[in-house]
């Protein structure tokens, strides 16, 4: 049994996601953002920086955070996506130091902040953009993000793409990353994965 701390956020939403893949039992403990629940001392303990998500093992009491470790470790643990390490590490590190914290910033000031500084804005939307672009590329050569096949380089990187509807950028128009946003988004896991609190959450169509 896997204890899962997390919020309903893309980081958050890998972790629902893997567990549904590999078909591990989770328990979700829900850690309310808006609340401050992250800068609980009891929470700091497990998650120094006050951040979701973090697993605890209940088979042998590990403790990890960082989105990327704890889909290391889980493909590690259950031998699932993560076959050809080199390559399904580099798009995953991309995801993790690119990828997601561009577009985290790019949620800042275009969705939440809208209005409150030009420079931000057009800085996180062009780089947005060139995002979108750069994973269109990859995904006309390459079925997934990391070769022929579905790893965790995919389940990271797909809850940030399903944000696309914050994003403005039109999905639609990268037709290699909307293939790819399509497939995924009907596989079964993913879809229980995405709605791990059961409340009907449907993953946004292109
Ligand atoms: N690099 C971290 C980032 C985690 C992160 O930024 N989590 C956000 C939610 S997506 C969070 O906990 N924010 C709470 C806060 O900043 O106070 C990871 O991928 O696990």
């Amino acid at each position: 049994m896997i204890e899962l701390y997390t919020a309903n956020t893309p980081n958050g939403k890998k972790i629902s996601i893997m567990l549904e893949e590999i078909g591990y039992e989770y328990n979700v403990n829900t850690i309310d953002l808006n609340k401050g629940d992250q800068f609980n001392p009891e929470f700091k303990k497990i998650s120094p920086f006050s951040k979701i998500p973090v697993i605890k093992d209940q088979e042998n009491n590990k403790v990890i955070f960082e989105s990327g470790a704890i889909l290391i470790y889980l493909a590690e643990k259950s031998g699932k996506y993560f076959d050809d390490k080199n390559i399904i590490t580099q798009w995953l590190m991309a995801q993790m130091g690119y990828v997601g914290p561009i577009l985290g910033q790019h949620h800042q000031f275009h969705h939440y902040n809208s209005g409150k500084s030009e420079f931000g804005e057009q800085r996180y939307f062009k780089i947005s953009t060139s995002i979108y672009k750069n994973l269109d590329e990859r995904l006309l050569v390459s079925k997934y993000l990391a070769g022929e096949n579905y790893s965790i380089a995919d389940i990271a990187t797909f809850p940030w793409i399903a944000r696309h509807d914050w994003h403005d950028i039109g999905l639609k128009n990268y037709k290699n990353l909307c293939r790819w946003y399509l497939e995924i988004s009907e596989r079964d896991a993913v879809i229980k994965g995405y709605d791990y609190l059961s409340k009907g959450e449907k993953i946004p169509k292109p």
